[in-house]
């Protein structure tokens, strides 16, 4: 038989059994995609069989105790090696401000995007976008959707915020002159009932009409071809409550889910103990259903969001972390920002470890780890070719 005959056969098996076998292309839901983003999607299918990523939001920009120090990251610091995947924000790119909702500019976001693109790392990028309806915080979840949505009286409003949206996402280019592949996720833990577009203040409907909205307006409108939408909750319980809001195998590239874990401060070793027992059963279980779905609409599966706040468990990363992890086929798991001390909050807010840290030590045992991938791992896969 002829290698074109083959081909042939697999594919009509393929279609005919709908196994996994015929999940093997990887087509993202824009087919204007750049070839830096197909390879990218393809590349991150296939690196699952190698490891997980690790991922830290805002690292470049910041840690615990500085801001803004060329070539720094608290990660880096301790294992001597950068994460896999960066996380960024862009709430207030709506309004064009100059600084994001964390003070950080966006000038600067923009050059961090493309020292990552350059060193062969992966980005991410969430929206906190501020309630268009009150123009209060992305928290104030006064109904707001209905009013964006087209025949709305907000929608004038919504549309020129994507303009924006559509303006910066398109301005993030790397060193050779190409637009940056960004993993794209907004209206993120939308089951959750804290933000404008949770399930408290929008309607399944009206989160549906909204996603698809915006990926048609920044998409087949603005042309924006750099980007992988993620779809994202927060924890869930069952297959039902996870796909309750997806809007559709043409809309979204990738699946995932958030969820931390939690302890009162000052917690002794039980409680600490109690709470991972906790975080454990919780993500096991998301990461079950995660798996499911994505083997079964063929999308990318990630675990977009995690932590532990000032990890004050030592060993977590290896024993809690990479323990409820390690059997499961993910993308990459992100930890949230290292804000560190503020007077504001009169506390420490941060994910990763720095130097001295209590898990720190541990941290150094994870980086070690045969399947945690770092920039280093990486940039050896040209995940952009
Ligand atoms: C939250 C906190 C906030 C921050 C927001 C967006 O979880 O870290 O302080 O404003 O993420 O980065």
């Amino acid at each position: 038989m002829n290698v074109k005959k083959i081909g042939f056969l697999a594919k009509a098996f393929c279609y005919v059994t709908l196994t996994t076998a015929c999940a093997q292309q990887h087509k993202l839901i824009d087919k204007k995609a750049t070839t830096e983003t197909k390879n990218l999607y393809k590349n991150l299918f296939k690196l699952m069989d190698k490891g997980i990523m690790f991922g830290h939001q805002d690292d470049l920009a910041y840690g615990t105790t500085w801001k803004y120090e060329e070539g720094r990251s608290d990660v880096k610091d301790v294992v001597g090696d950068y994460p896999a995947i960066f996380g960024w924000d862009i709430g207030h790119i709506e309004y064009k401000k100059a600084n994001n909702l964390d003070t950080v500019p966006f000038a600067k976001i923009r050059e961090y995007v493309k020292k990552v693109y350059d060193m062969g790392g992966v980005n991410t990028i969430s929206w906190h976008v501020d309630n268009p309806a009150t123009l209060q915080h992305a928290w104030d979840n006064t109904e707001a959707t209905t009013s964006i949505l087209p025949g709305g009286k907000n929608n004038a409003r919504y549309t020129e915020w994507l303009d924006n949206v559509a303006t910066f996402l398109k301005s993030l280019k790397g060193s050779d002159g190409k637009a940056v592949p960004i993993l794209f996720r907004p209206y993120h833990e939308l089951n959750g009932d804290w933000f404008w577009w949770g399930k408290k203040s929008t309607t399944v409907k009206d989160y549906v009409a909204l996603w698809k909205f915006t990926v048609h307006y920044l998409r087949d409108k603005k042309n924006v071809h750099n980007l992988i939408y993620i779809y994202n909750t927060n924890t869930f319980s069952d297959t039902k409550e996870y796909m309750e809001r997806y809007p559709g195998d043409d809309y979204a590239d990738v699946v995932s889910f958030d969820n931390y874990q939690f302890a009162k401060l000052g917690s002794d070793q039980s409680e600490l103990a109690l709470s991972s027992a906790k975080y454990m059963a919780q993500v096991k279980n998301g990461l079950r259903i995660l798996d499911s779905v994505a083997t079964k609409h063929n999308k990318l599966p990630t675990f977009a969001e995690t932590g532990f706040e000032v990890i004050p468990a030592k060993d977590w990363w290896t024993q809690t972390l990479w323990d409820t992890i390690k059997d499961f086929k993910i993308s990459y798991v992100l930890v949230w920002r290292n804000n560190g001390y503020t007077e504001a909050d009169k506390q420490s807010h941060y994910y990763a470890p720095y130097t001295g840290q209590v898990s720190a030590d541990n941290f150094k045992d994870f980086y070690k780890l045969d399947r945690t991938l770092f920039e280093k791992d990486v940039a050896k896969q040209h995940l952009y070719k």
